[in-house]
Order: C-alpha cells, then sequence, then structure tokens
C-alpha cells in the first residue's frame, strides 16, 4: 500500500515537472540568427546589392543572419540623384532576396548630410527644402511602406564633443524643426516601419549621446513620433565603452527600442591572436549589453566580410572589423558574439564547449518562483557507454546558478560548464546521469537557459 502511494506520488510529481518545464530546450544555437532569434530579437548585417553576385557572400549572408540593411542603396543620392527622379531598383533587389530568406530589412537613411546630391546641397529656401525633404521621405518610405521593420529617419544629426546639431543644409535652411518634420513624414508615409535616430559615437555616455537623449525624451513629451534609437556602434577594438549597457537601459527607459545598428570594432591591420581576442571580448561585451536590456531588439554588423568594410578606405592601417575575415572564416569574435546571444560555436577546445559524442540531454525546470527556479538536467549516453560527460548551460539575461547538486560547475560569464560530481561520471550504454540545481533570475527572467551536451 505505502509503496504504491509513493509511486503515484512520483508519477504526480513527474506529470506536473513536465507540465511545467513544457518541451526541453533544443540544443543551443549555432548561427548568429538562429541564437537571436531565441532571445525574440534579431541579428543583422549591412549587406551591398554590388556583392551579391558572390556565392561565398550571399551563403554567409544567408546562413547566418535575419536581418538585412543597404549599406548604400537607399540613400539619398541613389534613391532621388535629381529632383523627383526616384531610382530603387538595387534596394529592391536587397529588399527581395531578404524577404525570400524572411529576414528583416531596416531602412537606412532617408534625412543625411552625407551621400546627398547636390542639387539638394543648392537650396536655400526653407520653405522649398521643407518640401523637397517631405516630397522625398513620402516617395522612398512610401515605396517600401510595408517591406520593412525600422527606418532609420534622421543620421548624424549631432556634433561629436559637444552635442551641438551638425551644420548641414537641413540645420542651415530649416533650423532644429528639420528633424521632428521629417520623422512626421515618416510616420504619414509608412505607419507600420518603427521609425529610429541613428547616430555613431552615442553608444556609451557622453555629451552626443546626452545630446540625443535629451531630444528623444523632447519628442516623446511632445508627441512626435519616434520608436527607437540606433547606436551605430563604429567602435576600437580595446576602446569599447564600459557603460554601453547602462546608454541603452536609459534610452529603453525612455520609451523607446534601441538598435545596435552598424557594430564593427576595428584595429590596426594585420591582425594578430592578441588583437583578435580582445576584439572577441569587446564583441561579447557590445552583444551582452544588448542582450541584457529587454527594449534592445536587435544587432547589426556593418558588413559581412573584412574584404569588403568601409574601414580601411577611411581610416588609414586599420581594418578587420567584422565578425568574418577577407576568406569568410569565423573570427573569435564570431564565437564571442554568439556564445553571448546564447548560442554555441562548437569549436573543440572552445572554452563552454561541451564536445561531441553520442549523449543527449534534457532539461526540466522542476519548479519556479518569482525570481528563480530549480532545473533538472538528465544526460543519457547513446548506444555504447561513456566514461565522462559535459553539459553547458547558458544562462539568460540575470540569471546565475546559486546552488548545484550531482554535478561540478564552473562559471565563465553567462555559461556554466557542468563536469560530472565522480561517481555519476560513468554512464552505461543507454543510461542517464542527471543533475540539479537552483538559478536565482532576479530581474523575473526564468526562462529556461540553453543546453548544450557531449563526452569530454
Ligand atoms: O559603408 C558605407 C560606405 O560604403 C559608404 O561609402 C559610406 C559613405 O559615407 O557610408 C558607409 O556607411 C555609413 C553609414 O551609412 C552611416 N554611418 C557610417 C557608415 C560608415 O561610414
Amino acid at each position: 500500500m505505502r509503496r504504491a502511494l509513493t509511486s503515484v506520488l512520483g508519477a504526480a510529481t513527474l506529470l506536473l515537472a513536465g507540465l511545467v518545464a513544457g518541451a526541453p530546450p533544443a540544443a543551443a544555437a549555432s548561427t548568429l540568427k538562429d541564437a537571436a532569434a531565441a532571445t525574440g530579437r534579431v541579428f543583422g548585417t549591412a549587406a551591398a546589392q554590388s556583392h551579391m553576385g558572390e556565392s561565398a557572400y550571399v551563403n554567409t549572408l544567408n546562413r547566418e543572419f535575419n536581418q538585412l540593411t543597404p549599406e548604400n542603396e537607399m540613400k539619398w543620392e541613389t534613391t532621388e540623384p535629381s529632383r523627383d527622379s526616384f531610382d530603387y531598383s538595387a534596394a529592391d533587389q536587397l529588399v527581395q532576396h531578404a524577404r525570400s530568406q524572411g529576414m528583416e530589412v531596416r531602412g537606412h537613411t532617408l534625412v543625411w548630410h552625407s551621400q546627398l546630391p547636390s542639387w539638394v546641397e543648392g537650396i536655400s529656401s526653407r520653405t522649398e527644402l521643407l518640401e523637397v525633404m517631405r516630397n522625398h521621405i513620402a516617395n522612398v518610405a512610401g515605396h517600401f511602406r510595408g517591406d520593412l521593420t525600422t527606418w532609420d529617419v534622421v543620421n548624424e544629426a549631432f556634433e561629436d564633443g559637444t552635442g551641438a546639431r551638425r551644420d548641414t543644409v537641413f540645420q542651415r535652411v530649416i533650423g532644429d524643426g528639420y528633424i521632428e518634420e521629417a520623422f512626421r513624414a515618416a510616420r504619414a508615409a509608412d505607419p507600420t516601419a518603427k521609425l529610429c535616430y541613428n547616430d555613431y559615437n552615442i553608444d556609451g555616455r557622453n555629451a552626443k549621446s546626452d545630446a540625443v537623449y535629451a531630444m528623444v525624451q523632447d519628442f516623446k513629451r511632445r508627441g512626435v513620433p519616434i520608436d527607437c534609437v540606433g547606436l551605430q556602434g563604429h567602435l576600437i577594438v580595446g576602446s569599447v565603452p564600459g557603460d554601453v549597457q547602462a546608454n541603452i537601459q536609459r534610452f529603453a527607459d525612455l520609451g523607446v527600442d534601441v538598435y545596435i545598428t552598424e557594430l564593427d570594432i576595428r584595429m590596426q591591420t594585420p591582425p594578430n591572436s592578441q588583437k583578435l581576442a580582445q576584439q572577441a571580448a569587446d564583441y561579447r561585451s557590445v552583444v551582452s549589453a544588448c542582450v541584457a536590456v529587454t527594449r534592445c531588439k536587435g544587432i547589426t554588423v556593418w558588413g559581412i566580410t573584412d574584404k569588403y568594410s568601409w574601414i580601411p578606405d577611411v581610416f588609414e592601417g586599420e581594418g578587420a572589423a567584422l565578425l568574418f575575415d577577407d576568406n569568410y572564416n569565423k573570427k573569435p569574435a564570431y564565437d564571442a558574439s554568439l556564445e553571448a546571444l546564447g548560442g554555441d560555436p562548437g569549436d573543440p577546445g572552445d572554452p563552454g564547449d561541451p564536445g561531441d559524442g553520442d549523449v543527449t540531454c534534457t532539461y526540466t525546470r522542476t519548479s519556479q518562483w518569482n525570481n528563480g527556479f530549480n532545473g533538472q538536467v538528465t544526460i543519457t549516453a547513446g548506444s555504447s557507454a561513456v566514461s565522462s560527460w559535459t553539459a553547458v548551460l547558458t544562462m539568460r539575461s540575470g540569471q546565475s546558478i546559486q546552488a548545484l547538486w550531482n554535478g561540478t560547475p564552473s562559471t565563465s560569464g553567462s555559461v556554466v560548464t557542468v563536469k560530472p560530481a565522480g561517481w555519476n561520471a560513468n554512464i552505461p550504454a543507454g543510461a542517464s546521469a542527471s543533475f540539479g540545481f537552483t538559478a536565482s533570475a532576479p530581474n523575473g527572467d526564468v526562462s529556461d537557459p540553453g543546453l548544450a551536451c557531449g563526452t569530454p
């Protein structure tokens, strides 16, 4: 009798555990886009139509990214090279490609002082320039209406250092109000795209990001239609600001989404292993900063391969700023970015890499409360016995392990590598070992950690 009761209770507990936990999580993602998607974000890249004939370029784009920003094809000099004459051919091809791959598209950019045709530069009447700007936005944003998730409505309107308004034809001729006029025109032309202000050197807190912050705060108060801020993220290896996450958070707290829109982290060329390791740490810190803030909705790198990056053309002696080298090989920064997204690069010897081998693993959340949960991981041997195993948990934003039993954990950032306790290292063919843990989740994110396992 007693025995029967125990087994009924046991079955009920198992059933309950199954209901609470739902399906076990899939193995950690092995591409940037899958890892980002698992966190509800996009991982994108700038792409240029002129390279779309190169198969390695397109294959890497399609495999790794779920968002595309046309690098130059939507800029004013391309879309309206002469007054009222519009050309969308290159941009349309990129949008078409993105759609065929299920990628989101960011529109870049409607109003910018650079890559602006000289006929616009020459206008000196306020009424005329306002009309020309509104007409440009109505046509371009109207053409792509429904195709884009976001628009960089105004780009780079503030000065470095001081945070003063940049002296452009729009600023001189129309005055301070040109930015909000542009946002209003963009909302009218495409009511579904999120409208962003986009700039560089506003990744950390400084005079320029303070000025952008004040503008966004003012727009939100007065009901000017702005939905997001783009931090371009053109950074230098070893000099990434330490307050990127705090800066993202303060913008998010104004009630706008934040995107890292043009990330690249440049170095003096040629690269060496030490510079590449520092670059990996720098990418990890920027990607982690975004992942840690709920309203940071995506990260876009400014190009697929170092081969075509804009950096060497503008900064002599610098480059190697992206995630893939000239031959489309993944750089250490790629693995670091993937790990920061909760993915698993799966390279042998990589920190946090469980290795390969004939074991599978499942995760069950056995209980949860407001800001924590208990989990159990079961590792099952395949057709042959194993003499050891490794399980890698990738904790979500804010989560940390408080206690772990029947296993030996080591923690590196959000990655917790768990080895056997000793006595449960050997698993006969088809049999299982398991360990359990208690995690705290102070910010209330009790979503399942990523899980991967293997034999060392
Ligand atoms: O990557 C773009 C490069 O091909 C162009 O020649 C350049 C012209 O200014 O623009 C580059 O992209 C810029 C982006 O549109 C806005 N932020 C800075 C980027 C790098 O210059």
